[in-house]
């Protein structure tokens, strides 16, 4: 029967958007084209080069600020219903406040987005992936208490210019990643180091500045501009390490500390703070002598005003780790994961990719986005980023990204299939770029991207053909091998 022969070929639906993403600072370049301000990446590398591992910068990364129209051809090759990309807060706004746009910064924007428009692709724009400007982090960053005013204001900016076209919007990229590693650590910008402080810090007035932004959409633009907006969140795979009572508990404190502490806020029925990691790091606090939580509370009215701020949850996926409760580890006093007393490890037998903290877990989508839809009352999920880094010198034969995308989107029709609602799925990434404290060290792109070459050539690797013809058919056809390597737009 016709419903039998559908299941068993496992198609996407045609209204699945399926796209790449990428970051501007990972790919734009023109770090100091026009007007554009510093940035906490610009000053950070130009400040302290050896920070990353091939002491490069994004100066120029793949150059898109000079190339759109290429990675716009590149979309129409590939055949994307979508494309995912962020905006650069200082190229917009150059001093990080309201009072000065940048024209130039504008139109690159609006080229940008026309030439997409243009050929139908829907495009899904971050406001936030990393780029603070300076002039804001000079006064805090995200620990001063007017920073959710500072985006909100940004926010109204970039709706008012684009949101005739931008139908798709997600205020920040990872709160994880920005606060955890930018603030309480060293392993992204601005290396604020403040350990145990900087993450809690952050994540309030991260979630507030959303709400903000969420609402100015939702109440002024979403009634004439008729969009959705969303958040990001890094979301991998913690199963316990095993059926024990301590290693359950220790699994659910580290992923509340890991993405709880995000999500948690706006997507849970009662707002507010994860309710056993709270009581933990208020406890430890106190026996460490401080005289309130390294965590701030929510008063009554910010906790109900961040709840339920968003029309989809963004996943950003791409790997599991098994949690165990720690025995003799020694925790930096405070942290972050001293406060869940939880630590991680990985099979030897899951498959690694040029990243150390990325393999192949088995189902981890499926796991994951299960979990999520049961915890949080099945919102709409869009996964906004998922992708296998290589190393420059594997070139374009990539079949270990062939075989992890193919891995993933058979989970990803798992989630289909289990009647979750997931409406799209960015591959990470259209082309190679600036990985951040990696340099260009680890290559995530289909297309490969020459960065000896001043034209900053991009080549699409094997990958590239296998995504391609998964989308034209909507089938995972595990067989396929794509023989004449030349990209054409169909
Ligand atoms: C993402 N993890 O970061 C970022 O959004 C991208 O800018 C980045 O280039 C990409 O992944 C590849 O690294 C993550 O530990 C980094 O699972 C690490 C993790 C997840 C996301």
């Amino acid at each position: 029967c016709y419903a039998a022969t559908t299941r068993q070929e496992r198609r996407f639906p045609d209204e699945f958007l399926f796209g790449t993403a990428t970051a501007s600072y990972q790919i734009e370049g023109g770090w100091n084209a026009d007007d554009k301000g510093e940035n906490i990446w610009d000053r950070m590398t130009h400040t302290k080069p050896d920070v990353i591992k091939d002491v490069s910068n994004g100066d120029i990364a793949a150059d898109s600020y000079n190339n759109y129209k290429r990675d716009v051809e590149m979309m129409r090759e590939l055949g994307l219903d979508a494309y995912r990309f962020s905006l650069s807060w200082s190229r917009i706004l150059p001093n990080g406040l309201s009072n000065k746009v940048s024209e130039a910064g504008v139109a690159f924007y609006n080229n940008y987005i026309d030439e997409m428009v243009k050929y139908g692709i829907t495009p899904m724009v971050t406001l936030y992936h990393w780029d603070l400007p300076q002039k804001l982090q000079d006064l805090g960053g995200f620990a001063n208490p007017l920073f959710p005013d500072w985006f909100e204001d940004y926010a109204r900016v970039v709706y008012e210019h684009f949101g005739d076209r931008v139908k798709h919007w997600i205020t920040f990229n990872e709160p994880r990643e920005i606060c955890y590693e930018g603030y309480d650590t060293t392993t992204k910008a601005p290396l604020l180091n403040a350990t145990g402080i900087g993450a809690y810090l952050c994540a309030k007035n991260l979630v507030l500045a959303h709400a903000k932004a969420y609402y100015a959409y939702k109440n002024d633009f979403a009634p004439s501009q008729g969009g959705q907006c969303g958040i990001t969140i890094s979301v991998n795979w913690f199963p316990p390490l095993t059926d024990s009572e301590e290693d359950q508990i220790a699994a659910e404190l580290y992923r509340q500390a890991e993405w709880g502490i995000y999500a948690e806020p706006i997507f849970s029925a009662e707002g507010g703070f994860p309710k056993e990691l709270s009581e933990r790091v208020a406890q430890m606090s106190m026996e460490q002598g401080y005289p309130r939580s390294r965590m701030p509370e929510f008063t009554d009215e910010e906790r109900e005003f961040v709840r339920g701020a968003a029309d989809f949850f963004g996943v950003n996926h791409y790997t599991a780790f098994l949690v165990s409760a720690a025995k003799d580890t020694e925790f930096i006093v405070p942290s972050v994961y001293g406060d869940t007393g939880a630590v991680t490890s990985v099979p030897d037998e899951w498959p690694k990719s040029a990243s150390k903290w990325l393999t192949l877990a088995p189902d981890s989508i499926l796991n994951a986005l299960t979990f999520l839809n049961n915890k949080y009352n099945s919102p709409v999920f869009y996964i906004t980023e998922n992708g296998w880094s290589i190393r420059y010198e594997d070139g374009l034969e990539d079949d270990d990204r062939i075989r992890y995308y193919r891995a993933a989107l058979e989970s990803v029709l798992d989630v289909l299939d289990a009647g979750i609602t997931l409406k799209g799925y960015m591959a990470w990434s259209l082309m190679d770029n600036f990985e951040w404290m990696e340099g260009y060290t680890e290559r995530f792109g289909l297309y490969e991207v020459d960065f000896e070459d001043p034209a900053r050539t991009r080549t699409p690797r094997k990958s590239a053909f296998v995504y391609k013809q998964i989308i034209k058919t909507r089938v995972i056809d595990h067989e396929y091998e794509p023989e004449r390597r030349t990209m054409t737009i169909d």
